[in-house]
This record gives C-alpha cells, structure tokens and sequence, in this order.
C-alpha cells in the first residue's frame, strides 16, 4: 500500500478485517506499507498490521514477493503510480476519483487494458458500491422492483469546510486534487448512482462554486482533522458543484456536491425514481433502503424502510447475527473481498479503471459545461 492518510487507515482496516470474516481463495498478507515521512510511516505501518514500512515505492515495485499495489495516495499522484505497477506485473486497486483530468484517467485506463491481457487486474475504489444496503438498493432497480428509471436525485452532502477557518489541506489545492466538491465527493454520487441504476450519463450541465478563496494552511495534524496555523494560502477547487444529467436511457438526473451543507455529515443520497415505485440510499442512515412500491393498493403506499441487516442482503452473511448492523469501515472489508475474490478467478473486479475513466468524464464534462455558462456537455 503506498500512502497513510486516512484512506490508508481505511484500506488498512480492510485488508485486516475481510481474511477474518470471508473465506476468501487466498490469503493477502500485508507486506508493505510506502510513506515519506520515515518516522511516520513506520509508525503507522506498525499501527495497522503492515510487516514493514518503506519510503521507495520503486524498489517495492521490483519485489517477486508483491503482488499487489493499493494506491491511497492523493489524486495527482495515482496515473504515474498505478502506470508503473500496472507495468510491473502487479494488480493495482486505487482509491477514488480514478486521477485528477479526463487525460489521466484515459492513460491510466488504457494501461489497464494491456496488462489485463497479461492477466494483470485493475480496479477503482470506489466504496460506497459494498455498503449493503447500496447494494441492495442495486438488486432492487436491477429486478425491475421501480420500474422503468425516470429521474435520480444524487447528492454528496458534508459541512467539515463550512467554517471559513477550517484549514487549507490537499483537498483544496487543485494542482493535488484535481477539482474539490466535484471530484471528492461528487465522484461518488456519480457513480453511487450510475452503479445503482445500471444506466451511464451521457451529457451535463453544470455549476460550481467557490465560496472561501483563501484558508489558513494546515498546521497540525492529517487533512479532515488537523488544526490550522497563522499563515492564508489560496483555495483553488470548487467548494459547490451542482448539475442536470441526462442518462443514456433517458432517464433525468440532478447531482449535488458540497462541503459546505451545514448539519449533513455524510449525506450520499440517491434517490431513484421510477414507474412501478422508487428507492432511496442514504449514507447517514446507512443500514437501510426505503422502498416505494407504486403497485401497492393505494390505501398502503408510502415508503418502507427495510433494514438491511439479514444473511440474505448482500456482504451479510459474513457478519453477525440478523437485526445486527455495519459502519463505514465495512465497505473497506467488502471491498478487499470482492477484489481479492476476482484476482483469485481471474475476472475483471469491477468497478474497473474504464469506469473510473467513464466517471471522470462525467466530472470533466460537468467542468467544462460550468465554465462554458451550462451548456448541455457531452461526456464523451
Ligand atoms: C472527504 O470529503 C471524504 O473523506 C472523501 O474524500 C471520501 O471519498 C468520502 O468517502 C468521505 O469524505
């Protein structure tokens, strides 16, 4: 694994935790956890579970004994990183947004594409897809149980940059992440409910705003937690982004992205729509869908809230018994499982490098159309 901020942590509790609840085909051992900061990193990697620490990714990469490369490391450093792995023979899982321009993620999903004819395997973490109860609400639209798709409501809602003086970290630097609301958090309402309706978007009109252009700079501590100092830098990405999507089926969706929705936490929400009844995610309520059945008699219509806690919901069975709910760090578990599982078989885990390329598109086109005045883009 080569990064140790807070997806490292993430990851790291993944990679420890699934071998103990799935069986999975084979047994990935932790080897190697790369950092720059020798002390930090060493600590860390100790922390949580890694056997060694290292600050040279490439020697890593000239290991017979790593087959593996989870990149956890900010957004412009993942196309150069996952390239050179990909090159090196090693399956590759890299955290969300797949890179920070259209044109990296392009490169990055053509390099997948060649070495998954060597038998080397690529996939994009995004999450949120291994929250049971999103995956549920998949198998829900998938049987046909809203009908025919109409319109998708998504929203990626948090506060944490509400305060004007909440520290300048990466996030907000475009030269490190790429864009900010947008790619952060709107990359998953993105593909959250492309994932969940099966349907791809195929043109956009967007907005984005910023509404603090300057921060003080991050003095103390990591990203979402640390303190700030005295001196101001620059904020360089979107703190809002909103658009209209049109779907290749003609469904209609409207997306929403900020860190600045006061009192929304952790509100990844899609909600979609269709003739026989709808169906609601939301991250903050996490264990459960709500349903619509349109077909219902009226006089009992009106939204279910089905707790996905059972050993038949998907990723269940591996946990506690029935009425027993998961958290945040179980999407982490999942997603080692699912991945690890397709490495075993040797199929493509999904969702692969072309759909991290096909959702950075759809950022790329909400960009453009935004600095355009909204005009309808192509995602192409
Ligand atoms: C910060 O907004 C963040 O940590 C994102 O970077 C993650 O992708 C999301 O899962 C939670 O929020």
């Amino acid at each position: 694994m080569i990064g140790n901020g807070f997806m490292g942590a993430a990851h790291s509790q993944g990679w420890r935790t699934a071998p103990r609840f799935f069986d999975l085909p084979v047994d990935p051992q932790m080897t190697v956890m790369v950092g720059r900061d020798p002390d930090k990193n060493a600590a860390l990697a100790q922390k949580w579970g890694w056997a060694e620490a290292s600050q040279d990714f490439d020697a890593v990469l000239a290991r017979d004994d790593i087959d593996i490369v989870d990149i956890v490391t900010p957004g412009h450093l993942h196309c150069d990183m996952a390239i050179a792995a990909l090159e090196a023979g090693k399956h590759v899982i890299c955290e969300k947004p797949l890179a920070n321009t259209v044109d990296e993620a392009r490169r990055m999903a053509d390099a997948a594409a060649s070495a998954a004819d060597r038998g080397v395997l690529a996939m994009v973490g995004f999450t949120y897809r291994r929250v049971p109860a999103a995956s549920f609400a998949r198998d829900l639209v998938a049987r046909g149980a809203v009908g025919q798709v109409r319109q998708v409501r998504a929203q990626y809602l948090q506060d944490w940059l509400s305060d004007p003086e909440a520290p300048l970290t990466w996030r907000m630097d475009k030269s490190k992440a790429g864009s900010g609301a947008l790619g952060d958090i709107g990359a998953h309402a993105v593909d959250l409910a492309q994932f969940i309706t099966g349907l791809s978007l195929t043109e956009v009109s967007g907005v984005m705003e910023t509404f603090v252009k300057e921060r003080p700079v991050l003095a103390q501590g990591q990203g979402l937690s640390g303190s700030a100092g005295t001196e101001r830098g620059p904020v360089t990405v979107d703190d809002y982004a909103a658009f209209s999507g049109r779907f290749d089926s003609g469904a209609m969706g409207s997306f929403e992205a900020t860190r600045f929705a006061t009192g929304r936490k952790n509100a990844l929400r899609v909600e979609v729509a269709g003739d026989k009844g709808a169906v609601l995610f939301d991250l903050e309520d996490m264990n459960a869908v709500q349903y619509y059945d349109a077909t219902a008699p009226g006089t009992e219509q009106g939204f279910t809230r089905i707790y996905v806690t059972e050993a038949d919901h998907p990723y269940m069975e591996a946990w506690w018994p029935p009425g027993h709910m998961l958290g945040y760090e179980h999407g982490f578990s999942h997603q080692v499982k699912d991945f690890v599982e397709a490495l075993a078989s040797g199929s493509q885990p999904t969702p692969s490098f072309a759909d991290g390329y096909q959702v950075q598109r759809v950022l790329g086109a909400v960009e453009r159309s935004a600095n355009d005045g909204s005009a309808w883009t192509a995602t192409e």
